[in-house]
């Protein structure tokens, strides 16, 4: 009986697709002995991590991808990028840093990338590309084009926490992905069999996930198992894990003195040369002329692409900042909401609605916000309106932020909860060196438009872990948008600009406002992001804040106005950008500032404002500027103590009034 393998099998002994492998090996072969003597020369900057010896592997896992299918990578992803179609002549000029490259010069080899080829990146944090895949895989599947990730990493990168989490994830929503393991027997300088006390088959049964093994350095076993798998999985086979077995031939990174290892492993390895292995293969079928006619044609391309590289121009110096963040469309500041009064957490519920409603490539996930209907009932009923597009996740918050990523990159719109502030401390790798930096390391090609909606809030006795206010740790951030709600008018049009945004945004509710009521505005309400609000006028004070202080600030001005003390408090609502000009213009004013803010004070949103009032409004000021803030320390558990460790409205009082009365004379 012939199997469909079978058949498939003797479709690549066909000379056109041996000589097309050999191609495309002798390619990715050359352009590493190219850019390895490149290194030695100085005209490579930075690290280089080269993947010779095991250029079967990544010909053969691309061999049946198509222009829709999505590869993600790792820190050695020559190959793989060479076999999804990308051209060396950027790729070269990326290495060596030139306005030409792939990246414009901005990615490097660690972070080769072309989302438009379906190449979403090479990654210098090991595993990373896993969570990528899985949201890319997400996105396939709403899409229902059967286009299939292949993500590729090492056998070190098992031991990482976003394995399992990627695995699991893609298994339990049954996603049409391929974790493609090139096991090379080493993990930086360790051997595998230090890493790990179980195989990858038996960690795959362990998922419930299909697994095969194949021979890394035969590009004919790889390509004839993958154009299996891709065909099963594009008619609706869940996710596979594959092993190949493999071995490269440079040290880890270009430089490694390779002391781990014995010359004659590497020796024994060369006889298995995945180009001799095929080479071999094509002298049979009598094509021994294409051999040298393809290793003729490969050295010109290799030739002319260094040739290119070498004379093409570095970056200009004035677009060193370009590629961080994506220009977001004008929305005018809206009227005064009139239509009545609503609660914030109505607020959220109808945001998401109306942009679900509006686009279909928005899609939520996070924990129980499905069927669950999120722990404080803000996506109820949303999951049997919108089937498949509210999706409950396992306890995995690098995978959810992964597919967040993956999925914007893919061209969805993920708004993704994250259910506590304080657990961006499991997942932050995501946020901080994927979405924020993927469309800068991409030189502008990669879009990131997803939403990270989280909350917090101190004062109720939730301790350490439930209470933090950590927007200045994302702000820090290049790349990463953060938006900080005071009111629920604001909630909504904020919610749905940050959801039609074209960065990735981190929405932070503090769940104490979910409560509140306030004015309600039409469905058509936008507010702009980067844009801060003056909610209060006044001539003598600048009060600036966000979130829930917002409110006691409102308060204490209130007071304070009777008392002949005329405040004017000023809503940032997005902490970064950073509208300093509206802070600017007040302080111009007033002469006097005070910063308000929930979390701890060091190094944090108050701290920023007070260096630019200094830098951009020092001949302003009449007075020092005051921060009321947290106490430098964890949230207390005991009421008692959280109260004298949180701001309130008679620290906010007083600090207004010693600004008030500071006399510059
Ligand atoms: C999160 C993280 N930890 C450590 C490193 C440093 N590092 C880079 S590659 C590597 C080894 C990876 O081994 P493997 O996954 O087997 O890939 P290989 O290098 O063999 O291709 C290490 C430890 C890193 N880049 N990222
Ligand atoms: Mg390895």
């Amino acid at each position: 009986m012939t199997t469909e393998t079978d058949t498939r099998r003797i479709a690549f002994d066909r000379s056109d697709a041996l000589v097309e492998f050999y191609r495309r090996m002798r390619l990715i072969r050359q352009f590493e002995d190219r850019a390895s003597r490149l290194y030695k020369t100085n005209q490579i900057p930075g690290f280089l991590h080269l993947s010779i010896g095991q250029e079967a592997s990544a010909v053969g896992a691309c061999w049946p991808l198509d222009d829709r299918d999505i590869v993600t990578s790792t820190h050695r992803g020559h190959g793989h990028c060479i076999a999804k179609g990308l051209d060396v002549d950027g790729m070269f000029a990326e290495l060596m840093g030139k306005a030409t490259g792939t990246c414009k010069g901005r990615g490097g080899s660690m972070h080769i990338a072309d989302p438009r080829k379906g190449i979403f990146g090479a990654n210098g944090i090991v595993g990373a590309g896993m969570p990528i895949a899985v949201g890319a895989a997400t996105a396939a599947q709403l899409h229902g084009d059967g286009a299939v990730v292949v993500a590729f990493f090492g056998d070190g990168a098992v031991a990482q926490g976003v394995f399992h989490e990627s695995v699991n994830l893609a298994a339990v929503w049954d996603l049409p992905v391929i974790f493609f393991c090139e096991n090379n027997g080493y993990a930086e300088f360790s051997p595998a069999a230090d890493q790990h006390r179980a195989t990858l088959e038996d960690r795959a049964a362990g998922y419930g996930v299909e697994f095969h093994s194949v021979d890394g350095n035969d590009v004919v076993a790889v390509a004839t198992l993958q154009a299996e798998l891709v065909s099963r999985i594009r008619d609706g086979a869940g996710p596979m894990i594959v092993e190949a077995s493999t071995y490269r031939w440079h040290g880890h990174y270009e430089g490694d003195p390779q002391s781990y290892r014995h010359e004659d492993e590497l020796a024994e390895w060369k006889l298995r040369d995945p180009l001799e292995v095929l080479a071999a293969r094509m002298r049979a079928a009598g094509l021994h002329d294409r051999i040298d006619s393809v290793n003729s044609e490969v050295d010109d391309i290799i030739g002319r692409a260094v040739d290119l590289a070498d004379k093409a121009p570095y970056p200009e110096a004035e677009t060193a900042a370009d590629y961080v963040i994506s220009v977001r469309k004008v929305i005018p500041e809206p009227t005064s909401p009139t239509e009545g009064t609503w609660k914030t957490m109505h607020a959220i519920t109808a945001a998401l609605t109306r942009e679900l409603d509006d686009d279909p490539t928005v899609f939520l996930a996070g924990i129980d916000v499905g069927e669950g209907g999120n722990v404080f009932g803000l996506t109820r009923g949303l999951a049997a309106k919108y089937p498949g597009r509210i999706r409950d996740t396992p306890i995995s918050e690098s995978a959810i932020m992964g597919t967040a990523v993956g999925a914007a990159m893919a061209g969805y719109r993920p708004v993704v909860e994250l259910m506590y502030f304080d657990f961006i401390g499991v997942c932050l790798d995501q946020l901080m060196n994927q979405a924020a930096k993927m469309r800068f390391m991409t030189g502008g090609a990669a879009s990131l438009p997803l939403v990270v909606r989280t909350q917090f809030a101190a004062g109720k006795s939730s301790g350490s872990q439930h209470s933090q206010s950590l927007e200045a740790l994302l702000a820090h951030i290049p790349g990463l948008t953060v938006v900080m709600p005071s009111t629920p008018a604001d909630t909504y049009g904020l919610l749905r600009a940050a959801i039609q945004d074209p960065n990735p945004v981190i929405f932070i509710e503090n769940r104490l406002l979910y409560g509140m009521k306030g004015p309600k505005p039409s469905d058509d309400h936008l507010i702009p992001i980067g844009k801060a609000v003056v909610r209060r006028p006044g001539s003598d004070v600048t009060v600036v804040s966000y979130s829930s202080m917002m409110q006691s600030c409102l308060v204490v001005a209130d007071r304070l106005s009777v008392q002949g003390i005329d405040v004017e408090v000023i809503d940032l609502r997005t902490i970064t950008p950073l509208d300093f000009d509206t802070v600017l213009t007040s302080l111009k004013k007033t002469n006097r500032l005070v910063v308000v803010h929930q979390a701890v004070g060091e190094f944090g949103v108050g701290a920023e404002i007070a260096a630019k009032a200094v830098r951009e409004g020092f001949w302003h000021l009449d007075a020092p500027v005051v921060r009321v803030t947290a106490e430098q320390s964890p949230a207390p558990y005991s009421p008692v103590l959280e109260k004298v460790w949180l701001p309130d409205e008679t620290k906010i009082e007083a600090a207004i009034r010693e600004v008030f009365e500071a006399d510059p004379a």
